[in-house]
């Protein structure tokens, strides 16, 4: 340990004293909340939705991840963390807030500038503020500039200049949805800080909650790796979603492939499925195509594969209930992935609107982790939501979207005289 490290340590000791602000109550904002206020600091959670607000303060939680309500739970009845509407001082700030792009795939910050010039007025000397959420590189020097636009009076931190009064970083969130509570913990975090110093107050305050390892660095290049980070699993996405089209035509098995070409000591296809969905992975590497748009050929193709791929299942499913007189079709899942609630850019709706838009058969919507349809498909004709045995029962096609654990036990000789696509490989 550095004796800086042990200057820090020191500094954080008593945790049950210090104050920090988590701006964003979302799927990263709540759950770094409820850790840090497990770990004894007291915790003020800012957002702009009063329901939010008001769902946190009676100690419940608003979205579905494993374990996050008992965590709320106990650091609201502990006292240890409370939900407000309005801005309060604190120690330490992190930003958790929404970073979606616009229309035309640009990056749309303004939540992140937002929190920054509710935070600004608040800020004394020693303080630290850290952005969280996914950004484009030059986020965490564009907030330095925005406080610095309102606080003319403090000393801000530079890349050379180890006096400011403040201290700025960026700590992108890393966590799975579905396994949140455990990747907070365990997994590495890149620390970037304006200065090292910033990094070093940064990794210090981590440390109270993570176990991983902090890897510090510079804050543009934090930026860009969890930029990549998502990029990178994309392109391999996009990848098997383009060799289970190759499969489609050559008459393979795209399964059975891949789990033969990964028994290569050096291959690792990811898996094939109906599409790329969630607010993450279809639109980070936007960031990266929008600050470099000649370098970035890669990246937009994969893009471009991932996001076509839910029109070649419909094209399949179009195909087989062709034939068919009055066909019933049994879609198994909706959300983006498996065993969560979130539908949001679920490729598995995308199919199932597009289906019942184009008035493809009679649909059962089999979706466990939701109790009714979503707006988009509320009242759409010939779509309602089922029980899975009735929908197997009744289905002449059987779409399987999502692989839930419900769907993958399901009983194979049910299946056999039914037309079934499968787009995640559970039944191979
Ligand atoms: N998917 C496939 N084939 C695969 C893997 C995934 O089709 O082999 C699909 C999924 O079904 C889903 C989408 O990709 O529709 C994304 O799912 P995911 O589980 O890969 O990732 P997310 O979006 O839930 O979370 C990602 C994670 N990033 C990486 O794994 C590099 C997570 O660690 C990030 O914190 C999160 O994005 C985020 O918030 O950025």
């Amino acid at each position: 340990m550095s004796e800086l490290d042990d200057r820090l340590n020191t500094a954080f000791e008593k945790p049950a004293t210090k104050r920090v602000a988590v701006f964003g109550l979302g799927y990263v904002g709540l759950p770094v909340a409820g850790a840090l206020a497990s770990r004894g600091f007291e915790v003020i959670g800012v957002d702009v939705a009063q329901r939010i607000v008001d769902v946190i303060n009676t100690g419940k939680i608003h979205i579905v991840e494993p374990d996050l309500d008992m965590v709320v739970q106990a650091a609201v009845s502990a006292g240890k963390l409370r939900a407000t509407l309005k801005p309060e001082a604190a120690d330490a700030f992190i930003i958790a807030v929404p970073t979606p792009f616009t229309d035309g795939h640009k990056p749309d910050v303004s939540y992140v500038k937002a929190a920054t010039k509710a935070i600004a007025p608040l800020l004394r000397k020693g303080n630290l503020v850290i952005l969280e959420s996914t950004s484009p590189v030059g986020t965490t020097e564009q907030i330095r500039a925005w406080i610095g636009e309102m606080r003319p009076d403090l000393i801000l931190p530079q890349a050379e200049r180890e006096d400011a009064d403040i201290h700025i970083a960026h700590c992108p969130e890393r966590v799975l949805p579905g396994s949140v509570l455990r990747e907070l913990v365990d997994n590495d975090r890149i620390i970037g800080g304006i200065s090292p110093n910033c990094a070093e107050y940064a990794a210090a305050l981590y440390r109270s909650f993570v176990r991983g390892e902090m890897h510090l660095t510079n804050a543009r290049t934090a930026e860009l790796a969890k930029l990549v980070e998502n990029a990178y699993r994309d392109v391999n996405i996009a990848f098997a979603n383009e060799l289970s089209l190759v499969c489609d035509q050559l008459d393979v098995n795209v399964w059975d492939l891949i789990g033969l070409a990964n028994r290569h000591p050096r291959v690792n296809i990811l898996s094939p499925g109906p599409g790329v969905g969630g607010h993450c992975i279809a639109v980070d590497p936007w960031f990266i195509i929008a600050a470099a748009p000649e370098a970035t050929p890669v990246i937009r193709a994969a893009r471009a594969v991932n996001d076509a791929k839910p029109d070649r299942v419909f094209d399949k499913v179009k195909a087989a209930a062709g034939r068919l007189r009055s066909p019933v079709i049994a879609c198994l899942g909706l959300s983006y992935k498996a065993d969560i609630d979130d539908l949001r850019e679920s490729p598995a709706l995308h199919i199932v609107e597009k289906l019942a838009k184009e008035k493809i058969g009679e649909l059962l919507v089999v979706e466990p982790n939701v109790r009714q349809l979503p707006p988009s498909l509320q009242g759409a004709a010939g779509v309602r939501l089922a029980e899975l045995r009735e929908a197997l029962a009744a289905a002449d096609i059987v779409l399987l979207l999502v692989d839930h654990r419900q769907f993958k036990r399901i009983d194979r000789d049910l299946l056999k005289p039914k037309i079934t696509i499968d787009t995640r490989g559970v039944w191979r």
